[in-house]
């Protein structure tokens, strides 16, 4: 399916897999609204500033872009966090308020407002994540927000069911992005330690499998797409150099 002429609208656009998958997008001649809270990183033909944990910011933000665009073809739920990797006894309700309030909420309030705006033959994509499938120690926040992800995902193809609009969710494993500088509060080492001796996916690589989802003919939908580095059967068996 040629995606040339089509819109879409990116959350969390301004690094790793969401900005490639803006790049990407672009490249095949889709007109893209990116949001992002860092505003000034978002390579986009409709940037625009977003805050998926605020109501009225997911608001304006789906206004701007449906005016701007005329009405969206592709939304791509993309931002989401990790905070920590430490067991739950040392949770705290801060981080699993931010990691919550990102990667549930946030997906269901852009999902909701876009909704009414999405064309017949539109595309609903979510980021999901092997933490979503399959638990590995000291991750407990995320992987409950990704199998949470997977949940409303299953729950809105029951409900959209019988309506000309696709839904795939794309679970990703090791990709290198700020994924990790984010989850480990800025520790570069503990991020960059996560990644050594592996060859991890890169963000153009999920990019990718966004992009085989969509040019399925309408009639195909790919449901999920699971995505990890070869030298890892789940997120916590990595086999290292
Ligand atoms: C990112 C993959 O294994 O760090 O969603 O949870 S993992």
């Amino acid at each position: 399916m040629n995606l040339a002429g089509k819109t879409a609208v990116v959350t969390g656009a301004s690094s790793g897999i969401g900005a490639a998958t803006v790049r990407k997008l672009r490249k095949a001649g889709v007109r893209v609204a990116g949001g992002a809270r860092r505003l000034e990183r978002v390579e986009a033909d409709v940037p625009l500033a977003l805050d998926v944990t605020d109501e009225e910011s997911s608001r304006v933000f789906v206004e701007a872009a449906v005016e701007a665009l005329g009405g969206i073809d592709i939304l791509f739920c993309n931002a989401g966090l990790a905070l920590g990797r430490v067991p739950f006894t040392e949770s705290t309700e801060a981080d699993e308020t931010t990691v919550l309030h990102t990667n549930v909420d946030g997906v269901l309030r852009i999902t909701r407002l876009a909704l009414p705006h999405i064309r017949d033959g539109g595309h609903l994509v979510f980021m999901g994540s092997i933490a979503g499938r399959q638990a590995y120690p000291h991750g407990a926040s995320y992987i409950a927000s990704k199998f949470a992800v997977r949940g409303f995902t299953y729950a809105l193809r029951e409900d959209l069911l019988g309506r000309p609009i696709r839904i795939t969710t794309v679970d990703a494993g090791l990709v290198e992005t700020e994924f990790s500088v984010v989850r480990f509060g800025g520790d570069r080492e503990k991020a960059d330690a996560v990644y050594e001796g592996i060859e991890p996916v890169t963000p153009d690589e999920v990019a990718d499998c966004v992009l085989f989802a969509l040019t399925r003919p309408p009639h195909v939908n790919i449901d999920e797409i699971v995505v990890k580095a070869l030298a890892q059967s789940s997120g916590a068996r990595v086999v290292r150099a």
